[in-house]
């Protein structure tokens, strides 16, 4: 059996939503996230070298370890073809389902990554000059780089997401969940989360209806403390 080691506020939520759909049975490892600085625990560098979530331990070797919550996402939806999460090189749709597959840490996640990371160094405190200049360099390169990035790639999820209803499809690639689901929700729902309001009509709504799946429901249940899922949850 599968054991997902699952840090609270992280993309291993997208593969305990995986394993409720997929209906596989697993083992959850938990770690949290030291408070004051929001980084995983030593315990989680005792099983993965980077010391990042997700990670599995896969059933067939218990050597064989899996990061990159992408190929787990791949790993599992490849290996349980009976749920059809994935999309075959036959299929039309197969270079869509890559493109969206790696969109979502290839060229999502940088940017909301960034402006984390910078908004911490923005929060910290210095001395009053040094934070004058200090934050004055940190807007300059949110607001030059990461900020119009971040703009750019929610505008291109929402033409997207407004084709797809156009199709009266729910889902990010055809008309069923794929693993390109699994993968998108992550930055989507915590954008909705941190900006609320401030995400276009298309996204919200595809975020709200990905999170009032059951299996997302029972993934949250397993999974406990999760700020980017739905506000009763939180
Ligand atoms: N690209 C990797 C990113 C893994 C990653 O950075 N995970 C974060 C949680 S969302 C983490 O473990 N952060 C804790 C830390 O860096 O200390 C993936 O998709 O799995």
């Amino acid at each position: 059996m599968p054991t997902l080691h699952h840090l609270n506020h992280s993309r291993s939520q997208r593969i305990l939503w995986l394993f409720a759909e997929l209906g596989l049975d697993h083992d959850i490892q938990a770690h949290f996230r030291n408070p004051k600085t929001g980084l995983a625990p030593e315990s989680l560098k005792s099983v993965f070298d980077l010391g990042r979530s997700p990670v599995v331990t896969l059933d067939d070797d218990a050597q064989s370890i899996l990061g990159e919550s992408g190929a787990i996402v791949e790993y599992f939806v490849q290996t349980n073809p009976q749920a059809q999460l994935s999309i075959k090189p036959d299929e039309p749709l197969f270079a869509q389902y890559l493109y969206w597959s790696h969109f979502a840490e290839g060229t999502m996640m940088p940017p909301l990554i960034a402006n984390l990371v910078l908004g911490k160094a923005k929060a910290k405190k210095k001395p009053f000059l040094v934070k004058a200049i200090a934050d004055k360099v940190i807007d300059a390169i949110l607001n030059a780089y990461y900020a119009p990035n971040n703009e750019q790639n929610v505008a291109h999820v929402e033409k997207h997401l407004a084709k797809q209803a156009q199709i009266g499809s729910d889902f990010f690639v055809g008309d069923r969940l794929t693993g390109a689901d699994f993968m998108m929700l992550f930055p989507l729902e915590a954008m909705v989360a941190n900006k609320p309001g401030a995400m276009p009509t298309h996204i919200v709504a595809y975020v709200n209806r990905m999170q009032q799946r059951p299996a997302y429901q029972k993934a949250l249940q397993a999974g406990g403390e999760y700020s980017f899922g739905p506000k009763s949850a939180a």
